[in-house]
Order: structure tokens, then C-alpha cells, then sequence
């Protein structure tokens, strides 16, 4: 299976993250890419190449001008008060405040994320327009008949909405990719969220939409993140009744709870028949990853790789999360695997 990758995804590198009421070290940082690339080399899964540049185009096909500008222009906005730590939010418009960007740097921080655990840096800019072209050179290639491929995307994507970012993601490359597909002609596209946390981004992103399906398996909102989206009555608006499925499970659940889940997915998607199947591939399912409560193990993900390549179709992995940074690259490597050995 062919890999993307860039290395401007170590721009991207935040102090903290607002957590347990403490600033603390960010669980998403340059060694989970660096340690997925190595395996992916270490496994010879196939040659690893670089992204081309498709420009911002296909960028604002799912985010809005106006948000794409805000995040070129915010590290610049940061440094020019004299600040050179990284940019936080501190306060958010919520229940019948104004929806009014404002003039200063702290307040359209706020207008645009919904989190605090999300810095931006002084290559940040740099990063996530990398990781969008790496997500795209993925979709070019099933495009010109690759019948699968790796977007080794850092930062992840599938937290970013159409208008705001948090989660660790800022473009959600998964959506780019996917609304990519359909531009250059693609039917329908159907989007695989397998990352622990819900993917409320991609989900707000299509939800009235037909021609792009959205199927998550994640930690139930009632006790994890986003906290806010991706309940099971959550399944699509308008024209997009019906193509969104949200399969959330408890804390703790087993591995068999989370492979009876999958189970429904494919069997949506398989009846979706959809042209192209993107998958937001997070492994933070693990049972040792530090900031989530599921209990996949190593070799689960072979079998994980391997029901997603039953279907047949042709599939992109768009990297997401995945925090226990030592298991990272083999529990990725194992889906890849598992999923080419299908279609050999
Ligand atoms: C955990 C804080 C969670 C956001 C997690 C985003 C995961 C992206 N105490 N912070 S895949
Ligand atoms: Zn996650």
C-alpha cells in the first residue's frame, strides 16, 4: 500500500494543552507521525511519497473562506500583541450569545475552535495545509485506480467543522479528501470513523447530505469528548436523513462490543454501494492509550483491517488520533496490513 507523508508536520509541535484543570504536555506531538512512519517502513507496507500541492481550492470546499483565512492569518495576530507562547482560547460563544467575530486575536480564537486543547504555533499554518495536500495526493491516487492508500496526516481532522477547529484538528482532511472524490467525479463516498472520540466535525460537515455517508464508532459523548455531538439519535438532516450512523459504546467496552459495532457499519456502508471508502483511521481504541477507556489490543487491529478490506472497495486511511506514541505505528501498520492482505 502506497504511503503520504510530509515532514512539515513536525511545525506543528504545541507546549500545552488545558487539561485536568493543569496546562500539560500535548499528547499529540511530532513523535506519533515519526513512529507510524517508521513501522510503515519497518513492515515494507510500500513505497512512501510525497504530497503534491493542490492549493486551497479543495480546502474551502468544506471550510469556510473565512475560517481557512483566520487560521493563516492567527499566529501572525498572536505575535504581533507581543506574545510568543503558543495561541489558546480562554471563551467561547455559547446559548444566546452573539455569533459575531470580533476584532481582537483572543476573542476570534474563541469564535473559531471549541477547546482549549488545541494550540496554535508558529508552524501551524504550515502543518495542517501539508496534511491537507496529503490527504488529497491520497484521494488523486485511488483516483487514478491505486485500489488503496495511507494519508499519514499529523495533526488529525475529524474534530474540524466547517467554520471552527478543536480536538487536536484544524483541517479535517478526512472531509477534504472525501468531498475531493466527489468533485473529480465519484458518486457517493462513504466515511469509516474508527478513532475512539466522534468525529463531530466530518459528521457537521455532511450531515444533510446524501451523497457522502458518515458511520463512526466511538466512546458514548454522555462520558467522553466532544461531549457535545455523536449520539445514536444523531442520523442526518434533510436529504441527509438516514446516511449518518452513530455507534456509540460505553467506557470499557470489550473488544467484541467494538467488533459488533463494526459489524453494523460495514454493513451500512456495504449497503450504501458507495464509489470510494475513506476511513479516519485513529487507533487511540487502544487499550493502553492514555487519554481513552476502550480495550483493542495489537493484534485486534489486524482483524480490524482486515473487515474493512472484506468489503472491496476502494479505501483511503486518513491518519487520525492514536496517543500511546510506542504502540502507535504497530496498531496502524496492522489495520494497513490486514487490509491489503484482503485485496491481494
Ligand atoms: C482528555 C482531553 C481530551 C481532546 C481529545 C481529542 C482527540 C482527538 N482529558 N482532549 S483524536
Ligand atoms: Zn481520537
Amino acid at each position: 500500500m502506497l504511503t503520504i507523508y510530509s515532514d512539515d508536520h513536525r511545525l506543528h509541535h504545541g507546549q500545552g494543552e488545558l487539561n485536568n484543570g493543569q496546562l500539560q504536555p500535548c499528547v499529540e506531538f511530532p513523535a506519533r507521525a515519526d513512529n507510524v512512519l517508521a513501522a510503515v517502513r519497518e513492515a515494507q507496507l510500500g513505497e512512501v511519497i510525497a504530497p503534491d500541492d493542490f492549493g486551497l481550492d479543495p480546502v474551502r470546499r468544506v471550510h469556510s473562506p473565512r475560517f481557512v483565512e483566520f487560521l493563516e492569518q492567527a499566529w501572525g495576530l498572536w505575535t504581533a500583541e507581543g506574545r510568543s507562547c503558543d495561541a489558546l482560547p480562554l471563551n467561547w460563544p455559547v446559548r444566546g450569545m452573539r455569533q459575531i467575530e470580533p476584532d481582537y486575536i483572543d476573542g476570534k480564537l474563541g469564535y473559531f475552535s471549541f477547546d482549549a486543547g488545541t494550540p496554535i504555533t508558529a508552524g501551524t499554518w504550515t502543518a495542517i495545509t501539508a496534511g491537507a495536500n496529503v490527504a488529497l495526493t491520497g484521494a488523486a491516487k485511488l483516483l487514478d485506480g491505486e485500489r488503496d492508500a495511507f494519508s499519514l496526516c499529523r495533526p488529525p481532522g475529524h474534530h474540524a467543522a466547517a467554520d471552527y477547529y478543536g480536538g487536536y484538528c484544524f483541517f479535517n482532511n478526512a472531509a477534504i479528501a472525501a468531498q475531493y472524490l466527489r468533485d473529480q467525479g465519484a458518486s457517493r463516498v462513504a466515511i469509516l470513523d474508527v478513532d475512539y472520540h466522534h468525529g463531530n466535525g466530518t459528521q457537521s460537515i455532511f450531515y444533510d447530505r446524501d451523497d457522502v455517508m458518515f458511520v463512526s464508532i466511538h466512546a458514548d459523548p454522555r462520558q467522553e469528548y466532544p461531549y457535545f455531538l455523536g449520539r445514536a439519535d444523531e442520523i442526518g438532516d434533510g436529504p441527509g436523513a438516514g446516511y449518518n450512523l452513530n455507534l456509540p459504546l460505553p467506557w470499557q467496552s470489550s473488544a467484541d462490543d467494538w467488533f459488533a459495532a463494526l459489524a453494523t457499519g460495514l454493513q451500512r456502508i456495504s449497503g450504501y454501494a458507495p464509489d470510494y471508502l475513506v476511513v479516519s483511521l485513529g487507533v487511540d481504541t487502544f487499550i493502553d492509550d492514555p487519554i481513552s477507556q476502550f480495550r483493542l489490543k495489537t493484534d485486534d487491529y489486524l482483524e480490524v483491517g482486515k473487515r474493512i478490506g472484506e468489503l472491496g472497495l476502494p479505501t483511503l486511511f486518513v491518519m487520525e488520533g492514536g496517543y500511546a506514541v510506542a504502540n502507535i505505528g504497530g496498531n496502524v501498520v496492522n489495520v494497513l496490513r490486514g487490509a491489503a492482505a484482503q485485496k491481494a
